[in-house]
């Protein structure tokens, strides 16, 4: 038996990668700054906000007055369709290929001042909608064999603006991390007859270590193999490729998940919570995906405070991922939690 008291590696079985997990330098002092926060006030309409509605965008276009989501092409799109069909495969050393795509901006909401946590969950159902719709608009032209939804929140994050969006990169071919998800869930797949995500969520709910929030149709969890602090993974209950598997109550379901699990990472240390978070859906090739497990990751920096951030340095970029907290640890933390914002509570 392993004791999690002892440096030991987690493997991802999503990734084939692995994670070097030190729980003894948990306990190390800290002597870095710890910054207090000052709340951060926010109108509800702000003039010089290039997402609010009816304002100019930074490529000129105009915002509709939109009452609810809004998505547009993104103006500086890292991919577009027309691009002519070439590559550079001089020799092995020197290998590249065009790549068409199309990449777009959600806005979550007209408010400039909330975020998901603060949206109400029929709001953020909406934007469950929008994924939906982009998913199957975007994945059905033959030109995309991959769509990636994802929110960058906070500055630290690079995020530009703190008005609530996402983003939306679709592409010809599949990007590297889904390609690896997609040979270990096959794999998986092709062995047991069910999906790997599937077979991992019921062992985690019977564990119920690393569980931070449920309801009937989706689970948030700090997966075994976490390499972020307070990384989430959420998954379907049911072993969906995609979004537009969902019935009605499950994308109900996803939404509030989705604020409640965001609630808690706001929560945790009083401040509007940073991260990277994205859906994985399945290829968009054409072809059946019954190995793809529908799941939503949340990487987050944070690690002691509003400020201070995990960095992944050193041996992270040389060697492999680590962490000192251990998933279970974290999950304590976040399931300890409230799912009533701080900021309602401070009112
Ligand atoms: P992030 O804040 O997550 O970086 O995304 C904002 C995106 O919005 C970014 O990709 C686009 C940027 O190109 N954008 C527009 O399309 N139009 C604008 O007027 C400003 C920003
Ligand atoms: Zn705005």
């Amino acid at each position: 038996m392993l004791s999690h008291e002892h440096p030991h590696r987690r493997l991802n079985p999503l990734t084939g990668e692995w994670v070097l997990v030190s729980p003894h330098r948990a306990r190390r002092p800290w002597q870095g700054q710890v910054e207090k926060v000052p709340p951060e006030t926010r109108p509800a309409y702000d003039p010089s906000c290039y997402l609010c509605p009816g304002n100019t965008r930074a490529g000129g276009a105009q915002n509709p007055d939109y009452p609810g989501t809004f998505v547009f092409d993104n103006d500086f799109a890292a991919l577009y369709p027309e691009v002519p069909q070439a590559g550079v495969e001089e020799d092995e050393l020197f290998v590249a290929r065009t790549e068409p795509g199309i990449a777009r901006v959600i806005c979550f909401s007209p408010r400039h001042d909330l975020t998901l946590p603060e949206m109400p969950v029929e709001a953020i159902r909406r934007v469950v909608d929008v994924w939906t719709e982009q998913y199957a608009e975007l994945g059905a032209r033959p030109d995309i064999g991959h769509v990636q939804i994802f929110e960058n929140k906070g500055a630290i994050m690079g995020c530009s603006n703190p008005h609530p969006h996402g983003q939306i990169w679709a592409q010809a071919t599949l990007p590297d991390l889904p390609a690896r998800e997609l040979a270990c869930q096959r794999r998986y797949f092709e062995r047991h007859g069910h999906t790997l995500l599937g077979d991992y969520l019921a062992r985690e709910l019977d564990r119920d270590e690393r569980i931070v929030c449920a309801n009937d149709h989706f689970v948030a969890l700090v997966p075994f193999w976490a390499v972020w602090p307070f990384e989430t993974l959420v998954i379907s209950r049911r072993p969906v490729p995609d979004l537009t598997a969902l019935d009605d109550d499950e994308k109900t379901a996803l939404a509030d998940l989705l604020k409640r699990l965001t609630t808690r990472y706001d929560n945790l240390f009083e401040v509007s919570f940073p991260y990277s978070a994205g859906l994985h859906q399945a290829p968009t090739d054409g072809r059946p995906h019954p190995e793809w497990h529908l799941h939503m990751h949340f990487y987050p920096p944070l690690l002691r405070s509003a400020t201070v951030k995990k960095f992944m340095v050193g041996y992270e970029m040389l060697g492999m991922p680590q962490r000192d907290l251990t998933p279970e640890a974290a999950a304590a933390r976040l399931r300890a939690l409230s799912e009533t914002h701080y900021s309602v509570c401070a009112a």
